[in-house]
């Protein structure tokens, strides 16, 4: 790299520590981004000069808040709400609301930083976002997710709109949560619109937006297979999380011919040589949607299946890893593992599951990998086609949302391939994610001023 690239990388990133200290997650997310494009920007110095840059890795607007609620025993309960929305070059803020006990501000800042360029990615109209809340759903009863939820909307409500920042779901927030939140907004509002997606299919929800980002993952991944001439056909797959992405990223890449031999949650993983098969797919979602229940019952219920406790998947031999579960879920030694056990593809379902280490380790052996932010787009993207049909009040089929899928996994695929080639060939995703998300922002930011 040029010494003068080099130079404004470090003096960047001097600048972002010192600014915003005690946030790794954050400035891991935006090292990334800044050594992907510091290139470019050096070859277009009114980016430079205009700092841009700069300018996005400061969100427009942080949102912080107490939220307040009873427990069923009688208990005051207090948490933390954020919103950070990053920017709006692009369109109205959009991006999930994760609640889950991890989450703090570098969490969330790295997760808005993320949206920017991953709704830029997809082609629609989208500014980026993140929310969210140290409280977890997890062993909580309906009533207490839905009195926390009320409460969370009754600051947040303030902060969002139809047109001005549109919410959904992430960890911890799926259909019954989004359900509480978009009631609480109404009633607030006073207003019925499409100012949260992933909605019920019944009220403004989009068909295939439940499955929209394990199945947009599975688009991905087979485009970047198809280029080396490779399919998933009769593969070894590696899932991890049995959550709203594990769940329909292992259903599609088991219908596109894998066998899909693990899923995790935060207590450990089960392996199933033998592959999930629609049954124990049918045993999954009832599991893990209706019954809440944990992954090690799936070893009970399969007994040719092995439950590992307090283990992670990565040492099983596979051809093809899909990260579902969360942030740095893939550290050095993981990524060695996958390496020694055979794996030439790693496609990104969770949001930065590879940690730095784990990613130079995919580029340097030069297996296919693509970083969360491209392969994992289908999901705001289709949340984007509900915002569209909720503006329209019409409701589109699953076939015409699944095209419109295909269609934006492609282009994303695309702009990848497009900036992302390396000299001897290879495709850096990561590179081309980043190059093409960063363009189409700053140039909404010339043009728009600085604002
Ligand atoms: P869910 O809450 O539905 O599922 C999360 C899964 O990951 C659960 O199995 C959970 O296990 C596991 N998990 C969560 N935290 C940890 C942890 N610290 N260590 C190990 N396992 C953990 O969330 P989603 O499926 O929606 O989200 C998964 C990932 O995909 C996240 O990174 C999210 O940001 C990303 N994503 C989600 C999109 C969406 O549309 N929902 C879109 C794009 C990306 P447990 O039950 O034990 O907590
Ligand atoms: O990380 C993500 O892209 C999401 N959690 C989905 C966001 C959305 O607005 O659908």
């Amino acid at each position: 790299m040029e010494k003068f690239t080099q130079n404004y990388i470090d003096s960047f990133m001097a600048e972002l520590l010192r600014r915003n200290p005690g946030e790794p997650e954050f400035h891991q997310a935006v090292h990334e981004v800044l050594v992907s494009v510091a290139p470019y920007i050096m070859d277009y110095p009114h980016l430079r000069d205009l700092k841009i840059l700069e300018r996005i890795a400061e969100p427009e607007r942080v949102v912080m808040f107490r939220v307040p609620w009873t427990d069923d025993r009688g208990e005051v309960r207090i948490n933390r709400g954020y919103r950070v929305q990053c920017n709006s070059a692009l369109g109205p803020y959009k991006g999930g609301i994760r609640f889950h006990a991890s989450v703090n501000l570098s969490i969330m800042k790295f997760l808005a930083f993320e949206q920017t360029f991953k709704n830029s990615l997809t082609t629609l109209p989208m500014g980026g976002a993140k929310g969210g809340a140290d409280f977890y759903p997890r062993g909580c009863s309906d009533g207490e997710v839905m009195r926390f939820c009320q409460s969370f909307m009754t600051e947040l409500f303030r902060h969002i709109g139809q047109d001005t920042d549109v919410p959904a779901g992430d960890i911890g927030v799926g259909g019954r949560e989004i359900g509480f939140l978009f009631g609480q907004y109404k009633r607030l509002a006073n207003e019925f619109t499409g100012t949260l997606t992933g909605k019920g299919l019944g009220w403004g929800g989009s068909l295939l937006r439940p499955e929209a980002t394990g199945y947009g993952l599975c688009y991905f991944a087979e485009q970047m297979l198809e280029r080396v001439g490779e399919s998933f056909e009769g593969k070894t797959v590696l899932v991890s999380g049995s959550g709203n992405v594990a769940q329909h990223a292992a259903q599609k890449a088991m219908r596109l011919g894998a066998r899909v031999v693990t899923l995790s949650d935060s207590d450990g993983f089960i392996h199933d040589p033998d592959g999930l098969d629609e049954e124990k797919m049918a045993y999954v979602l009832e599991l893990k949607n209706i019954r809440r229940g944990r992954i090690k019952e799936y070893a009970t219920k399969f007994p040719g299946a092995t439950y590992y406790p307090g283990k992670r998947p990565w040492g099983i031999p596979c051809d093809i890893a899909l990260p579902c579960a969360t942030q740095n879920e893939i550290g050095k030694e993981d990524a060695e593992a996958l390496l020694k056990g055979g794996c030439r593809c790693v496609a990104e379902g969770a949001n930065m599951p590879s940690t730095p280490e784990a990613v130079a380790l995919f580029l340097e052996n030069r297996i296919l990998y693509s970083p969360g932010k491209a392969s994992n787009a289908g999901g705001v993207a289709t949340s984007g086609l509900e915002m569209s049909q909720n503006s329209m009040r019409v409701h589109w089929t699953r076939e015409e949302v699944d095209a419109h899928l295909h269609r934006i996994m492609s282009d994303i695929h695309a702009a990848c391939l497009r900036y992302g080639e390396e000299s001897d060939g290879y495709i850096n995703y990561v590179k081309g994610a980043n190059l093409a998300g960063f363009i189409k922002v700053a140039d909404a930011m010339v043009d728009q001023g600085l604002v």
